[in-house]
């Protein structure tokens, strides 16, 4: 019984995780199922350019034909962000989706397992799921949360998007033990905005304080991830209240659709991306190259402690 037997990590990447050089990873879902074709295309193109500007090698993850992908070539990453019949994988369909070679992009909760699974430290996404509006309730609570409870992996992100009950999942975090620590800043950013509302756990100076207070959790032997909150640049910032006005009108929509579970974020994320007529795309874009220059940064000084 091994991991081993399903996994194909690309040479680069298993050389650079062998000689302790800093690798980021990054998730498939925000490619499949996040962003139009063809422009994710160009976009991960790009955000793979970023981390290796920074001196890190790219892992992006998938699952394809019945393997785990650490590391995507070309041509797989033009199938994933083709996404014709590439399921969303959490946690619960991993093994599912490989014993039946079903091809998936992987989210947050996937994305975190495969890095275990490699040895990869760090993981740049978009913005994190988290508990939903009316969650208590529904009981919808994203995957993406446990994950970061139980696997050691320091997950960069714009926070969470106001679709979400973002003091709710603060809370969750705060009962699983997950460390949220802001990037120069002392509010726990909501993706599109620089503030929430809610403050993170310790605002942190920069990605080298990050770096040492992850080491020294590993260190001390405390099991789980971190979570860094890296806020939008100023320049691409949306306005709150404007997108609040455009989320509940998508949460309205998708309760008289009856769209539920694992559908609701891929529904609300095409929703306001519409209602905002594409603005919101390329804040998208900008909050995801910046979160992959963060987190190649702290793999950089991670490398640095681990020596
Ligand atoms: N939030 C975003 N963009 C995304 C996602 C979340 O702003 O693309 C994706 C991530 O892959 C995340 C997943 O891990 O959705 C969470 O889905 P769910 O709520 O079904 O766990
Ligand atoms: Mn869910």
């Amino acid at each position: 019984m091994s991991f081993k037997n399903y996994i194909d990590i690309t040479p680069e990447i298993e050389a650079a995780i062998r000689e302790n050089r800093p690798v980021v990873a990054l998730e498939s879902t925000i490619l499949s199922h996040g962003m139009p074709y063809p422009e994710n295309v160009e976009f991960a193109a790009e955000v793979e350019k970023i981390v290796r500007a920074e001196g890190a090698v790219p892992a992006t993850m998938a699952l394809i034909n019945g393997r785990i992908k650490v590391g995507l070539t070309a041509e797989e990453l033009e199938i994933m962000c083709r996404a014709e019949n590439i399921g969303k994988v959490s946690r619960r369909d991993f093994a599912t989706y490989l014993a039946t070679k079903q091809n998936g992009a992987t989210t947050v909760a996937t994305t975190m397992m495969c890095c275990e699974m490699a040895g990869i430290k760090v993981f740049a996404t978009g913005g994190i799921g988290g508990v939903h509006r009316n969650g208590e309730n529904t009981m919808d609570v994203s995957a993406d949360l446990q994950e970061l409870a139980n696997t050691p992996v320091a997950v960069v992100c714009a926070g969470a998007k106001q679709i979400l009950d973002i003091g709710r999942t603060l809370e969750y975090l705060e009962t699983m033990g997950v460390p949220v620590l802001g990037n120069g800043t002392e509010d726990f950013p909501a993706f599109y905005c620089k503030k929430s509302g809610f403050g993170v756990d310790y605002a942190a100076k920069d990605e080298k304080e990050i770096a040492n207070i992850i080491f020294t959790k590993w260190d001390l032997g405390l099991k789980g991830g971190a979570l860094i909150g890296n806020p939008i640049p100023d320049e691409w910032a949306l306005d709150f209240d404007y997108m609040e006005g455009i989320i509940n009108d998508a949460l309205k929509e998708a309760d008289e659709k009856g769209v539920r579970g694992k559908h609701i974020t891929p529904f609300l994320l095409a929703r306001v991306k519409e209602m905002t007529k594409g603005v919101s795309f390329a804040s998208n874009k900008q909050l995801a190259y910046n979160n992959a220059r963060c987190a190649a940064k702290v793999a950089r000084e991670l490398c640095e402690l681990s020596k």
